[in-house]
């Protein structure tokens, strides 16, 4: 199903005295505002294909209904958050889970919905139905080389559906790793992913990006084969510029400073971008910004400061997606306040005073610095969101539109309240 315009239009106009009160409110203290708001404007949110279905665990899963089945009923999905938060225009798709069987056609859908095909994600952590090899110990870093090259030739797969719908970067996750003291050789398991990495690298067009994820843990749960951002930066270092680390803020042990890592990613021109989503004990999966909002906002502190500092434009120069699972919740309401709780971390790392915090922090004036960063952490920022959603032809509360406007009990009617989408 697709939004009709006018609808959201009504909506918005039901709650427009009440924006423009909250909107002139915090607008009043921003020093450049019009810059600001086209930063918002600009900033978009991939969805990624798998985050459409409700997830599960290895306990269980409970489907939702009308749930997509069919890789456009996913990207009508997008279209719907698209239009609903003006935010989230393109799609990261994951292979095999969502193959494009007619290119050309899934190509003039997202375009008819003002979408786009950001990275391909490979997947080398199941065995598919038909696989000759099986990657129970492991795909790039296996032993046994005819398993290696089966990976690398499906790695390369998934480059060639991406070359067809406008994608630019590969995402790579390996869940390669051992599960007991003894069965693996790191320095030899590292050698053949790096081995096995160099020749998908090769087999890039010349504007594309490998993009390598790290992880400390799971589904192996002694060791990691890319375990954390320094063996993923070393990978990176020596496949060459087109290689690059990629963030999941789920994938770091309880408690690490991912705002620092950042940092250095950012000035060391590595950083590919994020896999957003937040956690409280593991790789949660759980909704942006659901658990420890302060945290992205830190990271935004980072983003900001590092690639103004390189002088990047914020909106393109780096990859942007989310990565979640939603177990409980209807997934296309919990994509909207994925993305909702990035901008608002992304506004309000905008509003830091920089030059202040730069003076604070070079007299050493801790108390002062902290403070810098909370005035801006404590501003309500939630109607800036809305009035660059508004700008952009979008919904000032884009949840309460869906929930107004029955998407859900629409997609139900259209696709049957017994539906399973492909996917975690
Ligand atoms: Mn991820």
């Amino acid at each position: 199903m697709q939004i009709e315009k006018y609808l959201i239009d009504e909506h918005n106009h039901q709650l427009s005295t009440k924006h423009q009160r909250n909107f002139e409110h915090v607008a009043a203290d921003i020093n450049n505002l019009d810059g600001v708001l086209t930063k918002l404007q600009a900033f978009n949110v991939a969805i990624p294909s798998w985050a459409l279905g409700t997830g599960g665990t290895r306990f269980g899963r409970f489907s939702g209904g009308g749930e997509p089945g069919s890789l456009e009923e996913k990207i009508e999905d997008v279209g719907v958050i698209h239009a609903l938060n003006r935010s989230s225009n393109s799609i990261s798709l994951h292979i095999p889970w969502d193959i494009p069987d007619n290119a050309s056609s899934i190509k003039q859908l997202a375009t008819q919905l003002g979408l786009h095909f950001d990275a391909v994600n490979s997947n080398t952590f199941q065995d598919q139905k038909d696989a000759e090899h099986s990657y129970k110990f492991g795909s790039l870093h296996h032993v046994d080389k005819v398993v290696r090259a089966q990976a690398v030739e499906h790695n390369i797969q998934v480059i060639n559906y991406g070359k067809e719908l406008g994608s630019k970067a590969l995402s790579v996750w390996l869940s390669d790793g051992s599960n007991f003291p003894g069965q693996l050789n790191f320095r030899e398991a590292f050698q053949r992913t790096h081995e096995s990495l160099q020749e998908i690298y090769n087999a890039l067009p010349h504007d594309w990006k490998i993009w390598i994820e790290y992880k400390p843990y799971e589904p192996n749960f002694y060791s990691t084969t890319i375990g954390d951002w320094g063996q993923s930066l070393l990978l990176a270092n020596k496949l060459g510029d087109k290689a690059a680390t990629l963030v999941d803020l789920g994938h770091h042990l309880p408690n690490t400073n991912i705002e620092q890592i950042v940092s250095l990613l950012l000035m060391e021109g590595k950083l590919a971008g994020f896999h957003f989503n937040d956690s409280k004990y593991g790789d949660d999966d759980l909704t942006v910004g659901s658990i420890n909002p302060y945290q992205l906002f830190l990271i935004f502190n980072e983003l900001v400061e590092g690639m103004d500092a390189r002088g990047m434009a914020h909106a393109t120069s780096i990859g942007w997606m989310i990565d979640a699972s939603h177990n409980v919740k209807d997934p296309i309401e919990d994509l909207l306040q994925s993305v909702q709780a990035i901008k608002i971390a992304y506004a309000q790392a905008l509003l830091i005073d920089t030059p202040a915090l730069k003076t604070a922090q070079q007299n050493n004036d801790v108390a002062l610095a902290q403070e810098i960063l909370q005035q801006a952490y404590r501003t309500d920022v939630r109607p800036l969101i809305a009035e660059a959603s508004l700008r952009e032809g979008g919904s000032l509360d884009p949840i309460g539109a869906y929930r107004k406007l029955d998407v859900r009990n629409n997609l139900i009617k259209e696709r049957g309240l017994k539906t399973v989408a492909t996917g975690l």
